[in-house]
């Protein structure tokens, strides 16, 4: 009989401009994932580059619909954590994990909170210290370098810093409790960019691309949910970075050849194909 795994994901929903769970759900479907979305806000567009946008905080709708799917004896393979709306937000997801988890779930938490060395609209310390505990019961914990300096305490390095550096992030979130990290935005020269990842116990490794002009949204987002899906296929953790990285390549490239505004996200539609064979 065909198997199908069943994952949660758990972001906002931007209406307009391709990230969260505008992203997550078809990524994870191409895959082959049956997944089902707990909507953290709803805004019209994401906070990054558009002003005036709509917000609507769903804090009230998570525990009562969590509570509807507990009465239906669900559970899942996979609880995926991205975009809160507020702190509070944390603590109910942690758990929802508790709730839906089975022995092999995966808790994959992107503590999605800024970029560059600053915080996003709208977030706070309070959201720091959620995201650091949302992490540190995740199995998989994968923030970029902004987010990691954030929950760490660390300053934020753009540029200039070694594989001691990144190894010495990657362990720190092992120690408040990840099982496994991945740091995203990882870049040690001009020309290329990618990601790192280490398991308890195991040695670091490392996978780049070449690196695109510019800066490119929703791209967290599209990788964590690569990430995850090819985790659920049953890939190691080496496998899914590389997957993870050359889908955020491919799609920026689309993205290039189409030369839309950057702020409307990137060109994952066209790429999806490629997941298909996972
Ligand atoms: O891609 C991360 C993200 C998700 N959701 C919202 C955002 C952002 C980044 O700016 O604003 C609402």
């Amino acid at each position: 009989m065909l198997k199908q795994k069943r994952a949660l994901a758990i972001h906002d929903i931007s209406c307009v401009g391709r990230c969260s769970l505008t992203v997550a759900l078809p990524v994870l479907s191409a895959a082959g994932v049956n997944t089902a979305v707990l909507p953290t806000a709803v805004l019209s567009t994401h906070t990054g580059e558009f002003t005036g946008y709509t917000h609507r905080d769903l804090t009230d709708e998570i525990l009562p619909i969590a509570r509807h799917w507990q009465s239906l004896g669900l559970s899942f393979h996979a609880v995926y954590s991205g975009y809160l709306a507020n702190a509070a937000q944390a603590g109910m997801v942690a758990d929802v994990c508790e709730m839906f988890k089975a022995d092999d779930t995966i808790v994959l938490t992107d503590p999605v909170m800024g970029d560059n060395g600053r915080l996003y609209a709208a977030m706070d310390a309070g959201m720091i210290g959620g995201m650091a505990r949302l992490c540190s019961c995740a199995d998989v914990a994968v923030p970029n370098l902004t987010e990691a300096a954030f929950m760490l305490g660390r300053p934020y390095a753009d540029d200039g810093y070694d594989r001691t550096y990144i190894e010495k992030i990657l362990n720190e979130l092992l120690e408040i409790g990840a099982q496994t990290a991945v740091l995203t935005g990882v870049s040690f020269d001009a020309g290329t960019i990618g990601a790192a990842g280490i398991n308890r116990g195991g040695d670091p490794f490392y996978y780049f691309c070449d690196r695109a002009a510019g800066m490119f949204h929703g791209t967290g987002d599209i990788f964590a949910s690569v990430l995850l899906a090819t985790l659920m296929n049953g890939k190691n953790l080496q496998a899914a970075i590389k997957k993870a990285v050359d889908f955020t390549r491919r799609c920026i490239s689309h993205t290039e050849e189409l030369g839309w505004e950057k702020r409307y996200g990137v060109c994952f539609e066209k790429a999806l194909p490629y997941l298909f064979e996972l």
